[in-house]
């Protein structure tokens, strides 16, 4: 399945909410996600693929968003269900319907979700599910919650209606495609995301330079680098007297000790590439 919308509808809450865990990272920020990544989820009666992408935006500027548009929409060809995610609070905004044009004509099943339900009174919701009847008359609309999982039953009995019938692509056990490695880079890149402001979360990219699994000390060794584009960005990243820095190390590794259920010692660099989001090999080496 893939999950589509425009940044910020919160595709990538309810990939980790139908998975269990967060395996894809989650902010109050548009394009967050900046590549494809699978969440899995095996049932009895199913096994769920999900493919989380960028948000479907108009490309602008760097060659790291006109990929993550392309990443997007490629997604569209090679999956059995489309599941299209609009914001309940927002309402639908121009780059929704965009998408539905896009969608109308699809063969395979589409499943329109209103999400962030939480946020709004019930009335309120009454003139999307119109409007949204009307974009893609004859698709399923499910209101939800990926946050609180309001509704999150109902809109698993759909998505399962409309799968293909086959054999699990996966072991019962794997959640996610990624490797640790990119989980862990992730997770630092959240923080990075979280704790900084305007242009910085899109300025700053991470790489782990080294991931050493000491299984006798229950320990896991992480180097990372944070990339930034300018001078002036790698200083707000420090923060003064390094203060910043060391509080995105600290919850980072909070969140990575979590998640590998282990002792973790991090290592953190600020580096300055100009121009990474022009890179073709820094953009390979994200996967991008
Ligand atoms: N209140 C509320 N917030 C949500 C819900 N789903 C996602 N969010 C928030 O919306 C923001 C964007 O979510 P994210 O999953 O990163 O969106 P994406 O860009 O579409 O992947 C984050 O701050 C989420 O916590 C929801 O159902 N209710
Ligand atoms: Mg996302």
């Amino acid at each position: 399945m893939a999950l589509v919308g425009r940044p910020n509808v919160g595709k990538s809450t309810l990939l980790n909410t139908f998975v269990g865990v967060k395996v894809a990272i989650v902010t109050p920020k548009p394009q967050t996600t900046r590549t494809r990544l699978l969440g899995i989820s095996t049932l009895p009666q199913a096994q769920l693929i999900f493919v989380d992408t960028p948000g479907i935006h108009r490309p602008r500027g760097s060659l790291m968003n006109q990929r993550m548009v392309e990443v997007a929409v490629g997604v569209l060809q090679d999956t059995d269900v489309v599941l299209f995610l609009v914001d309940a609070q927002q309402g639908l905004l121009p780059g929704d319907r965009d998408i539905a044009q896009r969608l109308k004509d699809a063969r395979g099943p589409v499943v329109v979700v209103v999400n962030k339900i939480d946020l709004v009174a019930k009335p309120a919701l009454l003139p999307i599910l119109e409007q949204l009847a009307v974009l893609l008359p004859e698709r399923e609309i499910v209101p939800v919650s990926a946050r609180t999982g309001e509704n999150i039953p109902d809109l698993l009995a759909t998505i399962i209606t409309a799968l293909p019938v086959g054999e699990a692509l996966y072991p019962s056990d794997e959640l996610t495609d990624q490797s640790e490695r990119v989980i862990a880079q992730e997770i630092v890149r959240e923080q990075v995301m979280l704790q900084t402001q305007q242009e910085i979360p899109y300025a700053a990219t991470v790489l782990v330079e080294e991931f050493t699994e000491k299984p006798e000390k229950r320990l896991l060794v992480l180097r990372a680098v944070i990339y930034v584009e300018r001078p002036s960005q790698r200083a707000i990243i420090l923060g003064r007297g390094g203060s910043r820095l060391k509080e995105i190390g600290q919850t980072a590794r909070v969140h990575l000790e979590a998640f590998f259920d282990c002792k973790v010692y991090l290592e953190l660099f600020v580096k300055v590439t100009k121009g990474w989001t022009n890179s073709p090999v820094l953009l390979k080496e994200l996967g991008l």
